[in-house]
Parts: structure tokens; sequence; C-alpha cells
């Protein structure tokens, strides 16, 4: 099981990397993998288990924070996040996307960042991404709020850009065009 000493932190090269594609149908070995991405995210957002292993919170994982360079991450939300979202995704691409941006008002954070970065992150509002599951078949499906946020910064990921990146290095909470602010719920967040 994945826990935080696994997890590479900024500065690491491979955070800056273009990961690989993943050849399909999937090995034993990525399949494995993507397990374990989703069983990092599920685990992290149980309090007991958190606790007891030590995990931050996360809705989002991709391979290339464990050191492993290729393109494939997972993403969890329970009831509790408002969502109901549970998914590996394999060589995943944002087929279209909305004009309108969102952004989280809290600011981004990410496992791999010891810091809190403060600033609005302009992401897309609503997208439609492609990829493949676990077992190799392909989805398609459109995504808004958090998980399209989450989607997109873990796809990030797989091309070597923290969501840093994207900040107004002059003026972080510059009012984005065109955008909405999504509120994660004190409960979520705490
Ligand atoms: C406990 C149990 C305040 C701080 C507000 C916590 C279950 C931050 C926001 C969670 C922040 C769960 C989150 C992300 C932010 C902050 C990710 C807590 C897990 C809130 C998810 C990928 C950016 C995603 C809004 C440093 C590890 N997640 N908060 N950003 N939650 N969570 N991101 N921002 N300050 N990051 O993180 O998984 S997209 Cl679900
Ligand atoms: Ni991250």
């Amino acid at each position: 099981m994945i826990v935080m000493k696994d997890i590479i932190r900024e500065g690491h090269p491979t955070l800056r990397q273009k990961a690989e594609e993943v050849k399909l149908p999937l090995s034993a070995e990525d399949q494995k993998l993507g397990e374990e991405l989703l069983e990092y995210v599920k685990n992290s957002q149980d309090d007991e288990l958190a606790e007891k292993y030590d995990l931050r919170p996360g809705v989002g994982i991709a391979a290339p924070q464990i050191n492993i360079s290729k393109r494939i991450f997972a993403l969890h939300f329970d009831e509790h996040s408002g969502e109901n979202l549970s998914l590996v995704a394999v060589n995943p691409k944002i087929v279209s996307h909305s004009v309108e941006k969102a952004y989280l008002s809290g600011g981004e954070g990410c496992l791999s960042v010891d810091r809190s970065v403060p600033g609005y992150v302009p992401r897309y509002a609503r997208i439609t991404v492609k990829g493949y599951t676990l077992t190799g078949e392909e989805f398609k499906t459109r995504l808004k709020g958090l998980p399209a946020i989450a989607f997109q910064h873990e796809l990030d990921h797989l091309n070597g850009i923290m969501f840093y990146d994207h900040i107004n290095p002059n003026d972080p909470f510059q009012e984005v065009e065109n955008a909405s602010p999504i509120d994660l719920q004190a409960e979520t967040v705490e």
C-alpha cells in the first residue's frame, strides 16, 4: 500500500517530466499500479486509516507522484464531498472544454507540495474526457465542479505541470475572467 514516504515532493525531477503512455492491454503491473493509486485516495479519506497510516487526504493522485512516469491517475470522491465518483484513468485526455473557467476559492493543494501556495488556479469549468479504465475499456465522460478541477490537476501531473504554475505571480488572487469560484465545504476540508 502507498504511504506518504512513497510520495515524491516538489523539486524531484520526475514531477517535471512528461509521463509515458501506458501500453494496452494493461500489464498486470500497470493494473496493480492503478489499484494502488485508487486505494491511496480512498484510504486517505477514511478518518481511521488516514490516522493509522498518517496519510494526507486527497481526492486525486497520479503515478508520477510515486516516481512512476506513466500516464495513469486515480480520483475518488465519496458521498460526503457531494460527489460520487471513483475512477482510474489510463492515457487520459480532454476532448473538449467549456469557455467558462472555475477555480477553488480556497486554492489548490497537492500531496507532493508540503507548503500552502495561495492563489487562484484557473481551470476549465466543464470538460469532456476520454481514457481507458483498468480493464482496458475506453471511457468518455463529462465532468464539472471539483471532479473537473481534480481531473485537470492530475492530468497536469502527467505533463510535468504543478498547480502553482497557473497562479499569477504578480497577483495570486486576481479575478479570473469568465470564472466561477468553487467552495469546498468546511466539513470536506476540515
Ligand atoms: C479530509 C477528508 C483549504 C485548503 C481549502 C479532507 C476527506 C486547501 C481548499 C479531504 C484547499 C477529504 C483539497 C485539493 C484543496 C489546501 C487534491 C480536503 C481532500 C480538501 C481534498 C486535487 C486540488 C486536490 C479548497 C493547501 C491533494 N484538494 N483541497 N485542493 N479533502 N482537498 N486538490 N485546496 N491547501 N489535493 O489544500 O486531492 S485538485 Cl476529500
Ligand atoms: Ni498534485
